[in-house]
């Protein structure tokens, strides 16, 4: 559920979901550090994508905070089975810990298992391996909070809450889109959103020109196109370009996760009103001082253990829940009234 509270640094107001926010419980006690640091190896969808560049910077940071040599590799393309030879090469040269967004759960559990039996940590971060291949999953949000956020942006957008919309998503394998979609689509069905009609899904692959495509052939499929809702960075720039270059503006509207550097000529250019994302600077800090701890064994990755990251969740105990999931907050949802202040405290 999104809730409006006030954000002290920035001075703005925010919509912030509650539901993930972490229990109140106590910090455990700093542990010494038993082992020295090596190196950990960063392995996100693609490496062609803004949004994977800035967790790396939060991740580079947390490196130089806490110890241990960070390097990111991985495909161009989000594709699953074009990862797994980075978690091999990363297994064989016997990283401390690999940390990666899944671009296909299954298709790199097999890969990551054998990594974690030879020793090494495995942190998933923005996109989930499957269960059991991995330590520990650092999720941006509560998924079912994006899910209703996305319902309540694309309600928000759609004239009365009323008239078609249709998602662009990111690959047809991709863990997080699918779980925020299969949550939109359950929110959906509640009476608030009656007259919204459902256009489908379809998939750009985080890939800028494909994204276009999609988002073409989703306005001349659908004429009465009211809402594109594109929860993932790449589909969401391409979607808003598209509807500005057709001339849709005001009449086609775009929502979804992107971030405000990228997005903030179309929220003041009225092609995306408003769209939400996370701090994506702590998301990489988070993983990689939840690496950190998972390799000093600090932390297992069990349920109900707890920890603290100094300068992430306002130095707040984290709670590690069922499945080893860790959440690391809530989103923030920007309009062109506080998109600005964003950019300037962002820096993305
Ligand atoms: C894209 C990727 C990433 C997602 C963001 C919102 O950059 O698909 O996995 O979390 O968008």
């Amino acid at each position: 559920m999104f809730h409006r509270v006030p954000r002290a640094a920035a001075g703005v107001a925010v919509l912030v979901l509650l539901a993930g926010c972490s229990s109140s419980a106590t910090p455990s006690p700093a542990a010494p550090t038993a082992v020295t640091l090596g190196s950990i190896v960063m392995i996100p969808k693609q490496v062609n994508n803004p949004y994977f560049d800035v967790a790396f910077k939060g991740a580079q940071n947390a490196a130089t905070a806490l110890g241990g040599t960070l390097t990111q590799v991985g495909p161009s393309n989000a594709v699953g089975t074009e990862q797994i030879p980075f978690i091999q090469t990363a297994t064989t040269q016997k990283a401390q810990a690999i940390i990666v967004s899944a671009d296909d759960a299954t298709a790199i559990a097999p890969a990551l298992q054998a990594a974690m039996a030879a020793g090494i940590k495995v942190v998933g971060y923005d996109s989930s391996p499957a269960v059991g291949a991995y330590n520990v999953f650092v999720n941006q949000a509560d998924t079912a909070g994006i899910g209703k956020g996305l319902a309540d942006m694309a309600c928000d957008e759609a004239p009365s809450c009323t008239g078609e919309i249709a998602v662009l998503s990111a690959a047809q394998t991709a863990t997080n889109q699918n779980a925020w979609i299969a949550a939109m689509q359950t929110t959906l069905k509640d009476a608030k959103y009656s007259k919204l009609v459902w256009d489908g899904v379809v998939y750009g692959n985080d890939d800028p020109t494909v994204s276009t495509q999609q988002a073409q052939a989703l306005l001349s499929a659908h004429p009465n196109l009211k809402v594109i809702v594109s929860p993932t960075t790449v589909g969401i720039v391409a979607a808003a370009q598209v509807v500005k270059d057709q001339n849709k503006t005001g009449s086609v509207f775009v929502t979804g996760l992107g971030t405000p550097k990228g997005m903030v000529d179309f929220v003041k250019g009225g092609q995306a009103p408003e769209f939400a994302l996370w701090n994506v600077t702590d998301l990489g800090y988070l993983a990689y001082a939840v690496a950190v701890d998972l390799v000093n064994g600090t932390i297992k990755g069990t349920a109900g253990e707890t920890f603290t990251v100094k300068g992430v969740n306002n130095d707040q105990p984290y709670t590690i829940g069922t499945d080893g999931v860790v959440v690391l907050g809530p989103p923030f949802v920007f309009n062109a009234k506080n998109i600005d202040q964003y950019v300037a405290s962002f820096g993305f």
